[in-house]
């Protein structure tokens, strides 16, 4: 354990890990249930358009978000823009700016605007009053995010719409799974993404789903994704090839399978980064409420400069160099990004705020509760001596600077060694 800042590897100690401990690394599966069910996409003969797999699949989640409808796409900003098409979506969408920038993108890319709103300082979601303030004539949806896997004020943000006539869509590419006070996410507004991304609690290599009540809806979304196909109104933009394929159903199918295990795990890492981090100065773990069922995905601190004397950016960078990837979901703010920032964005205090000290921890079934009890050692050292981290770490690139063949910069690779052990 290292108990003095000369242990720390940006200093010139041993890293604490050996193989890096990633964010997004994809869970454990029962590889054999995989290969069983690719030997059945190969045998039959039917690998994409509609196959058995990706009904199983659409079924198994429009269960679980106890909704009649689930169309699986090719990934979840896809499918967001599909259903923007397939709901006919104008002019601005309102969105907060404390999201993964594919949550703008998605809409900017198909030719509507984001009109970014704050947050709740407190909770980071979306601000549904900021949210109402910006609506104008030219506003056709709001989009709300349930950011880190929590949900979103669902009920503020339906009344909100309600009062507009505007459409509502939630990003919940990280909540697939979670629930608040029983009522699961995915029935909400008129209709729900998930991504099932590698880095997803549920996986598919690449993927993403609609989930929706709406009839109308999910028959065009199903005909929008694959060319427009089967219905006589079509839209004026004709259709795309959005479509998930059997193989990353297959892989889809089997993470669900063990959705249950990997939240165990996730739970576990959860309460071991409680422990370990509970009354360090400066370090705020983002908690949940009881009424939340979360799938515990992702693990985020928010890191308080005033207390600890160090920045969020050089916390990362002192991980960085004990081999633990970390990543700041989500900073910058999409607001603060290209190509969004140029266009003279109004100032989002408590975004932006936010977006200077988040920070998303290890987690998944590659890091065990033993890991997370190392990193929170580090953390907890680093944090007690900030001030002294900070004035080493300035002298250090200093040092580096003028050195003739210094120690090489931050690496940026999360890819374990190929000669390394598998986790
Ligand atoms: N809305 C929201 C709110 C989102 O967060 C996202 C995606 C979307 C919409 C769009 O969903 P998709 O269209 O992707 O379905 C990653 C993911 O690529 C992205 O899907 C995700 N959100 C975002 C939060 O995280 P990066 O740029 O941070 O990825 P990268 O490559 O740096 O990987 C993150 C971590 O995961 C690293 O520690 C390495 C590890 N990793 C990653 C991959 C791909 C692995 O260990 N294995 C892997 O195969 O965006």
């Amino acid at each position: 354990m290292k108990t003095t800042v000369d242990d720390l590897a940006l200093f010139g100690g041993r890293a604490a890990f050996t193989e890096p401990l990633a964010v997004g690394r994809p869970g454990r599966i029962d590889r054999r249930a995989l290969y069983e069910r690719l030997d059945r996409v190969l045998d039959s003969g039917c690998h994409s358009n509609g196959g058995p797999l990706v009904r199983e699949l659409e079924g198994r989640l429009a269960g679980m978000a106890g909704v009649r409808h689930c169309v699986a796409m090719c990934n979840a900003t896809t499918a967001m823009q599909v259903l923007a098409r397939a709901r006919g979506v104008t002019g601005e969408v309102v969105m907060p700016s404390m999201t993964f920038v594919a949550t703008a993108h998605a809409m900017r890319w198909i030719g509507l605007e984001p009109v970014f709103c704050d947050i709740d300082p407190d909770t980071g979601q979306i601000d549904p009053a900021h949210a109402r303030a910006l609506i104008t004539p030219r506003t056709s949806a709001v989009v709300g995010v349930h950011l880190w896997g929590r949900p979103c004020p669902v009920d503020a943000l339906e009344d909100l719409v309600a009062e507009h006539g505007l459409d509502l869509y939630f990003d919940a590419a990280h909540a697939i799974g979670c629930a608040v006070g029983g009522r699961p996410v995915g029935g909400s507004g008129d209709a729900e993404v998930f991504s099932l991304h590698a880095t997803k609690v549920v996986g598919a290599f690449e993927g993403g789903a609609v989930v929706t009540d709406d009839d109308r809806t999910a028959e065009r979304l199903r005909s929008l994704q694959s060319f427009g196909t089967g219905i006589a109104e079509l839209s004026p933009f004709g259709g795309t090839n959005a479509k998930m394929g059997e193989a990353s159903a297959a892989m889809a199918l089997t993470s669900l399978d063990a959705f249950a295990d990997t939240v165990r795990h996730n739970r576990g890492n959860h309460e071991a980064y409680r422990a370990g981090l509970t009354g360090v100065p400066g370090i705020a773990l983002e908690d949940f409420v009881p009424a939340e069922s979360p799938n515990f995905q992702y693990v985020v601190i928010r890191v308080d400069p005033a207390r600890t004397g160090l920045d969020r950016d050089l916390l990362q960078r002192v991980l960085h160099e004990e081999n633990i990837l970390t990543r700041p979901y989500f900073s910058p703010a999409c607001h603060q990004t290209e190509p969004y920032a140029s266009l003279g964005h109004a100032a989002l205090p408590h975004t932006e705020h936010l977006a200077e000290r988040v920070l998303a921890l290890p987690t998944g079934t590659a890091v065990s509760p033993e890991d997370v009890g190392a990193v929170c050692d580090i953390i907890r050292l680093t944090a007690a001596r900030g001030a002294e981290v900070t004035a080493r770490a300035h002298g250090a690139v200093r040092e580096r600077a003028m050195a003739p063949a210094g120690r090489a910069a931050l690496p940026v690779t999360w890819k374990r060694p190929t000669t390394g052990a598998p986790r």
